[in-house]
């Protein structure tokens, strides 16, 4: 069933704002406990012995790392709350995985520009600023709760970049790129916003599309 515009204009709950929770909870979000699954595209099923890590683009030495590699360095746990811009955030999710500056200090990796594209199977790209990667609670995690991710949220490794939409946070990641332009990815080609602050509410690119907030209901929970 399609809905017109008005309709889904009505159906618009607008989120009832906990005051308590207004320093943590960004403009238009819906607090939840559940854990939607939101991806395109089919979940990926891997061999561990043939995947592989590109790092690669603008950087003096191009690598590519095993699955081993990256378990061999250093091991960081982050609390940090998450916002998908279809409106649902889940608060004190606990990744574990190897922090992105801990990854470039152990390659000893020197970019050569200041935007990356990061890419996922199955061709999922999104682009970033290294400044948003560049910082203390930014990882490539391995699991979530002290337990490895599932298939469907990403495993064996997927980005975490909790202070952007959660669309930025890729699954499944196979490659990191450095590249001189900031380029739109997937979804930012596809009408949202460049950067992604969820305080900013930084969700279009263009004309402000309606996401009830109920939208990510609909979808699967894992
Ligand atoms: N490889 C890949 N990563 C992806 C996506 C995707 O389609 N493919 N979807 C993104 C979007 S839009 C969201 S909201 C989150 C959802 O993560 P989850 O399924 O663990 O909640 O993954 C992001 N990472
Ligand atoms: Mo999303």
């Amino acid at each position: 069933m399609k809905l017109n515009k008005a309709d889904r204009i009505k159906r618009t709950r607008v989120p009832v704002a906990d005051p308590a929770l207004a320093d943590r909870l960004p403009p238009g979000q819906v607090l939840t406990e559940r854990f939607p699954v939101l991806h395109e595209g089919e979940v990926p099923e891997y061999n561990m012995d043939d995947w592989t890590l590109k790092i690669y683009g603008r950087v003096e030495q191009e690598v590519t790392l095993s699955y081993k590699d990256i378990m061999e360095l250093p091991q960081t746990t982050v609390q940090r709350d998450i916002h998908c811009v279809t409106r649902w955030s889940r608060f004190d999710n606990s990744f574990t995985g190897v922090k992105f500056q801990d990854l470039m200090k152990a390659l000893g990796v020197t970019p050569n520009s200041q935007y990356v594209m990061l890419h996922g199977d199955y061709d999922y790209t999104t682009n970033v600023a290294l400044s948003d990667l560049d910082r203390e609670d930014v990882l490539l995690a391995h699991s979530l709760d002290g337990e490895p991710l599932t298939a469907k949220h990403g495993y064996p490794l997927r980005f975490v970049v909790p202070h952007l939409y959660f669309w930025k946070s890729v699954k499944w990641v196979r490659g990191i790129e450095f590249v001189d332009e900031n380029h739109p990815g997937f979804w930012e080609q596809n009408g949202f916003h460049l950067n992604g602050d969820p305080f900013k509410e930084e969700r279009f690119s263009g004309e402000d599309l309606e996401i009830p907030d109920d939208e990510w209901e609909k979808k699967e929970f894992d």
